[in-house]
């Protein structure tokens, strides 16, 4: 059996692989060497040492056979690597050590690392989370993704506006991955399907005449915390079959060679920078299918290399889709039993129903996604096919069920159809196929159930449940903010590392005057961290003793960045018009990507960026109020923002937010919670009490009985609230647009006038405001209270447990994915991992 996978820093070693890698890969000796390129033989380096911990960990899986979880994801929003494997190496110091003796800061050789930025936001960071979890937790797991080329775009702000800048995170190489050509599979798009017969007489279907990519994996380690256990991160990268033959003679192979060489070229280009806003695009369709094709061909033939019997194989393998973006798995698996391995219908769908698991990470409806039949069965004219047998013998079920039972069998057909109205609705089809159904949050659950899935949830009660998004604590406190980590290790002792429920310990000082001083400390440092970069990055002073208040995350109408922005423009009316205004000083931070083609969202960047302007340069408002924008919000940036705030803005309209994970990656970090009973931060407050936050705004049940009434008239606010009026009017005056006052009018637009698609003020924002101008007082009066303050503050850092990945991760082993934690002989039994399991249902 294979030994436990130990790993123990060498940093006399480390240090003179430095060096040679310096001298090998670039001719040069350490005084000549740049910061990036020590930051290339660091990390060469270090995967060096990790190698064996790896090869290990893979050979325990061969020999133990243990099942295995397939993360289907478009999306990682990995971040940097270096920095967290040293930490989950626990080597950071040593690393940190070796890097000083040699002549650098380790601080700076991480900035060498540009962020895998191949994820637009929550969706895409939950799933670098889970990953980093599942390795903690000696999970045999593999995430399976696409190599894009080019990231999520890099944000530049000029003239206050957003500019999207292509984002080559490949360009020094990425020396954390490796590539595995010998697993190559080859996909197929186009063509056409042929039917032949076989012995005893049965159909069988294949595609011809298609266009054909190698999808080759490159591999990513993915490193636990301090148990020498690693798993991969599996991204597809396409290539042409045959390198284009110039040679080839033949007009229709040459057309064809180029046109395979194309295709290749373009699939993993560059990630589609949409969130939460479905656009039919051919191309991710492509990827679709191209990184789904490519991990359950994999998945299959290896299974096959130690099994026959393709009927066990939900005993090895579960399929989680990342939201319906992976879908395509349904089909795909069953075109490769039926096709390729003769199994008849029945059985097929047996399999895959049993290894396929689906997460919802959205009720808007613009989110879903549907695609043309046309398109669909154009690209993937097999695949189709089996959709539309499933659609065929779905509506069969649904008749059986529905027929003389007294209800309306065609409205149930018009919600529930996979193939509708022309279109392949993937989430139908996802919850048909899937035998388990999963949200992120319980507010979000219950109004999937409830609401947005009824149907489903009334023909299949038994595969919906709710999974509670987490974070893993080990980036988003040990590794971003040390100060503070050290001082938890401190009071509760290091357990909280793998076992964040430990962290409740730290409730006890929450009263006591030395620990809330100390406390202070290290959030005042961290704010003067946080006000060096903003000096560095924005040329603004801010004042570090101000409240840092802050909303990071994608810019989108329903999270409320304009409620926001519409508050501090309210609060400037109000020390304008009195010199008397008390307040305390707030700096309001702000980060958002907004997609490039949404007009509203990319419109409110630019009214931040002017309403900042403006107010940063009013000496007459004595530095009060200050707005800062920051450029570009990625993980890197965000680990230091969320170890300075003191106040989370999680305002998005109620029911709108699934879960939200900003929330909890602030709340472990101590800042307190202004925001809306929604998401997550339902939970937030069932743990930390409202007392511990503020709560404001129309609750989920509110917009949803609005919406069905088709909204609410925002003119009963505009004509009756003077200080909202005067905001609204602000807007398209010129007061911050002096040369074009018409300049915001589509965000004036949005509030106060409805269109046949959109009613007016869609996401509340004026029926929301003066409730959420009362928290904010609330906000001001607590924070004029420093003890009190650090109190609040301690009980959120203290009572964020529930919020770690690893929690949530147990939750879907315990329910969905029955996955055995890996062993090895010399674990000691009563120390397996320091993770609490969760209980038993
Ligand atoms: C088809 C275009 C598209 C692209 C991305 C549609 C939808 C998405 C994602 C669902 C957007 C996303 O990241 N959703 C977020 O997922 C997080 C993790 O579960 C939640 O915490 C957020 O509330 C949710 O908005």
């Amino acid at each position: 059996m294979t030994k436990r996978p130990t790993f123990k820093f060498d940093k006399e070693l480390f240090k003179r692989s430095v060096e040679y890698n310096v001298r090998s890969m670039y001719r040069k000796d350490m005084e000549d060497a740049t910061a990036q390129m020590i930051f290339q033989a660091s990390a060469h380096a270090l995967r060096d040492q990790i190698i064996d911990c790896w090869m290990n960990t893979q050979k325990a899986f061969e020999e133990q056979e243990p099942k295995q979880l397939v993360y289907l994801s478009m999306e990682f929003l990995m971040g940097r690597a270096f920095g967290n494997d040293a930490i989950n190496l626990q080597a950071y110091q040593p690393i940190a050590d070796a890097l000083s003796e040699l002549g650098f800061d380790i601080n700076a050789i991480e900035d060498e690392e540009p962020d895998a930025a191949l994820g637009n936001g929550g969706l895409g960071r939950l799933a670098a989370c889970f990953l980093d979890s599942l390795a903690t937790l000696r999970y045999p797991a593999y995430g399976c993704g696409i190599r894009y080329h080019y990231g999520m775009f890099k944000q530049k702000i000029e003239h206050g506006q957003q500019v999207e800048v292509p984002d080559n995170w490949l360009k020094h190489g990425n020396p954390l991955e490796i590539r595995r050509p010998e697993y190559t599979e080859e996909v197929h798009f186009g063509g056409y399907v042929t039917s032949y017969q076989v012995d005893g007489g049965r159909t069988m279907f294949r595609q011809e005449g298609y266009q054909c990519v190698n999808a080759v994996p490159y591999d990513m380690p993915v490193i636990g915390y301090g148990n020498g256990f690693v798993d991969t991160l599996r991204i597809w990268d396409a290539e042409p079959v045959e390198e284009f033959r110039l040679d080839s003679f033949d007009k229709g192979d040459y057309e064809k060679a180029v046109e395979d060489t194309n295709l290749a070229k373009l699939i993993t280009e560059v990630l589609y920078p949409c969130d939460d806003h479905y656009q039919g695009k051919e191309l991710r369709l492509k990827q679709q299918y191209f990184f789904v094709s490519a991990s359950i061909q994999q998945a299959v033939n290896k299974y096959l290399t130690g099994n026959k019997d393709l009927m066990k194989l939900p005993e090895k393998y579960v399929f989680q889709m990342n939201d319906t973006h992976p879908t395509l798995t349904i089909p795909e698996l069953m075109r490769i039993l039926m096709d390729e391995h003769a199994m008849q219908w029945d059985e097929a769908w047996h399999v895959t129903t049993s290894c396929c698991a689906y997460t919802n990470h959205t009720i808007m409806a613009e989110a879903l996604e549907k695609w043309p039949i046309e398109l669909f069965s154009k690209l993937l004219p097999r695949i189709y096919q089996i959709v539309e047998e499933i659609n065929r013998r779905f509506l069969l079920d649904v008749h059986a069920k529905y027929d003389n039972a007294g209800v309306n069998v065609q409205d149930k057909i018009r919600s529930m159809a996979i193939i509708f109205n022309g279109q392949v609705r993937m989430a139908n089809l996802a919850i048909v196929a899937s035998f388990s159904v999963n949200g992120v949050a319980a507010l979000h659950t219950k109004i999937l159930e409830e609401e947005v899935l009824k149907d489903f949830y009334d023909l299949y009660p038994q595969k919906f449940s709710n999974k509670t998004n987490g974070i893993t604590q080990r980036r988003f406190l040990l590794h971003a903010n040390p100060l503070l980590a050290e001082w938890v290790t401190a009071h509760v002792g290091e357990d909280w590392i793998t076992d964040l429920s430990k962290i409740s310990d730290l409730k006890l000082y929450a009263d006591d005057p030395k620990a809330q001083k100390e406390f202070a400390q290290i959030r005042f440092r961290n704010k003067q961290r946080l006000a060096a970069y903003i000096r560095e990055h924005n040329g603004i002073e801010v004042d570090p003793h101000s409240i840092f208040d802050v909303q990071v995350k994608r810019l989108h109408e329903y999270k409320r960045q304009l409620l926001n922005i519409m508050h501090v423009m309210y609060l400037y009316n109000c020390l304008k018009a009195d010199p008397n205004f008390k307040m305390n000083k707030r700096t309001f931070i702000f980060g958002a990507k907004a997609a490039a083609g949404y007009v509203n969202a990319k419109l409110t960047i630019k009214l931040i960026n002017s309403v900042a302007d403006v107010i940063n340069n009013d000496d007459s408002i004595n530095g009060m109020i200050k707005v800062v924008f920051i450029e570009d919000y990625r993980v890197s940036n965000a680990e230091i923002i969320f170890a300075a705030s003191d106040v989370s803005e999680q305002i998005s309209t109620a029911s709108k937010e699934a879960s939200g994970t900003s929330n909890m990656k602030l709340m472990l970090n101590g800042a307190l919670t202004i925001g809306t009973m929604d998401g997550a931060n339902v939970e937030i407050a069932e743990e930390v009490g409202r007392e511990n936050m503020f709560i404001f705004g129309l609750s989920s049940a509110e917009v949803l009985k609005y919406e069905n009434n088709g909204g609410y008239d925002p003119y009963e606010i505009f004509n009756n609230d003077q200080n909202v009026r005067q905001v609204l009017m602000q807007l398209v005056n010129g007061t911050y647009s002096a040369d074009n006052p018409e300049l915001f009018r589509p965000l004036y637009d949005s509030l106060l006038k409805s269109s046949p698609q959109n009613p007016a003020d869609r996401y509340f924002i004026l029926k929301d405001f003066e409730s959420y101008a009362a928290a904010q007082r609330e906000v001001d009066k607590a924070y004029s209270d420093q003890k009190k303050w650090m109190k609040m503050s301690i009980l959120n850092t203290a009572c964020s447990g529930k919020f770690s990945s690893d929690r949530t991760i147990q939750e879907y082993v315990r329910d969905i994915w029955h996955l055995k934690q890996v062993s090895f002989p010399e674990d000691i039994p009563a120390k397996k991992s320091g993770t609490r399991a969760v209980p038993a249902k």
